[in-house]
C-alpha cells in the first residue's frame, strides 16, 4: 500500500501542548520536513525563543538550545560562526523577534549571517495572555489594547519580511501562511529554500509565517484561519521580498 503520511524523523512523538487550532504544530512539521529533506538532522541546531514555542526541544528530534528573551539570532550567530558545518535556525514568535529581540534580528540580518530564521507572526504575545505585539493590526483588540490598537498612541505594526528584505546583506525574505493545503505547500517550499540556502552558503534567510492564536483572539480555530485570510493578509501581503538568487 502506498504510504500517504508518516512521522518525520526530525520530530519526536511527544504530544504538543499547543492550543487546539494553533499553527505552531503545523509550522514545526514544515521545519522538520525541510531538515529531513536536506538530510541534515544530525547537523541541525535549533534556537528556541521565549513564547509558546519555548519547549521546542520537546518536539524536535534534534539539538535545541534555549535563548534568553529575543536573543536567538545572537546565539545562532555564535553557534554558526564556531561550527559553520551545522545547520542553525531560530524559531521565534512576534513578541520575541519583533519586540524584545528587534535589535538582535536586525543586526544579524544586517551582517548577513548564514542562518535560517523562522518567524511566527500571530499578531500578539500568545504565551503571556494576548498582549499587543509590534505586529498587532491597527484596531485589533488585545488585553492591553481593549479598545483596539490605536496607531496614534501605539504606532503602526512592523512588516518584518519587508523590513528584513530591504537589508543589503540578506539573501532571502518571504512571507507565507498555512491556512489551506495550497498555502501549506507554498510555505513548505519557502522554508525548505531558507534551509537549503544555508546549506549552499547563500546567506541569511528569513521566512515569516502568518499564524493563528485562537485562544487569545477569542475565536474558534476555523474563525482564526479566516482572520488570517481576511484581516491579517491585507496588512501583511504574502510574497518574496528578497531573493538574491532570482536577482542574479
Ligand atoms: C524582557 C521580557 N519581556 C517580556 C517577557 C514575558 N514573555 C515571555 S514569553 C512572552 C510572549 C512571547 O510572545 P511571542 O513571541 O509572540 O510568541 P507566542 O507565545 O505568541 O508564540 C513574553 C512577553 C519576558 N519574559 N521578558
Ligand atoms: S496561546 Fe496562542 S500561540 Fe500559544 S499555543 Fe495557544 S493558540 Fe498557540
Amino acid at each position: 500500500m502506498k504510504v500517504m503520511f508518516e512521522k518525520t524523523e526530525s520530530l519526536t512523538s511527544n504530544k504538543s501542548i499547543y492550543c487546539p487550532g494553533c499553527n505552531h504544530g503545523l509550522i514545526h512539521r514544515l521545519v522538520a520536513e525541510a531538515i529531513d529533506n536536506l538530510g541534515v538532522r544530525e547537523k541541525a541546531y535549533g534556537v528556541a525563543p521565549v513564547g509558546c514555542s519555548v519547549l521546542l526541544y520537546d518536539y524536535f528530534n534534534i539539538d535545541v538550545v534555549e535563548a534568553p528573551h529575543g536573543r536567538a539570532p545572537a546565539l545562532a550567530t555564535g553557534a554558526k560562526r564556531v561550527r559553520p558545518d551545522m545547520v542553525v535556525f531560530t524559531y521565534q514568535g512576534d513578541g520575541d523577534l519583533a519586540s524584545i529581540g528587534m535589535s538582535e534580528i536586525i543586526h544579524a540580518a544586517g551582517r548577513g549571517e548564514n542562518i535560517t530564521v523562522i518567524f511566527v507572526n500571530n499578531a500578539n504575545y500568545g504565551m503571556t495572555g494576548g498582549q499587543m505585539a509590534p505586529t498587532t493590526l491597527p484596531g485589533q483588540k488585545t488585553t492591553t489594547t481593549p479598545m483596539g490598537r490605536d496607531t496614534h498612541s501605539h504606532g503602526f505594526p512592523f512588516r518584518m519580511a519587508e523590513l528584513i528584505g530591504s537589508l543589503p546583506a540578506v539573501a532571502y525574505s518571504a512571507r507565507v501562511k498555512v491556512t489551506d493545503p495550497k498555502n501549506v505547500m507554498k510555505a513548505s517550499k519557502a522554508i525548505l529554500k531558507a534551509f537549503k540556502n544555508q546549506v549552499d552558503n547563500v546567506g541569511f534567510s528569513f521566512v515569516e509565517v502568518l499564524s493563528t492564536c485562537p485562544t487569545n483572539w477569542g475565536m474558534t480555530p476555523v474563525d482564526a484561519l479566516k482572520f488570517v485570510d481576511e484581516q491579517m493578509e491585507s496588512y501583511y501581503p504574502l510574497g518574496t521580498f528578497k531573493d538574491i538568487q532570482e536577482e542574479e
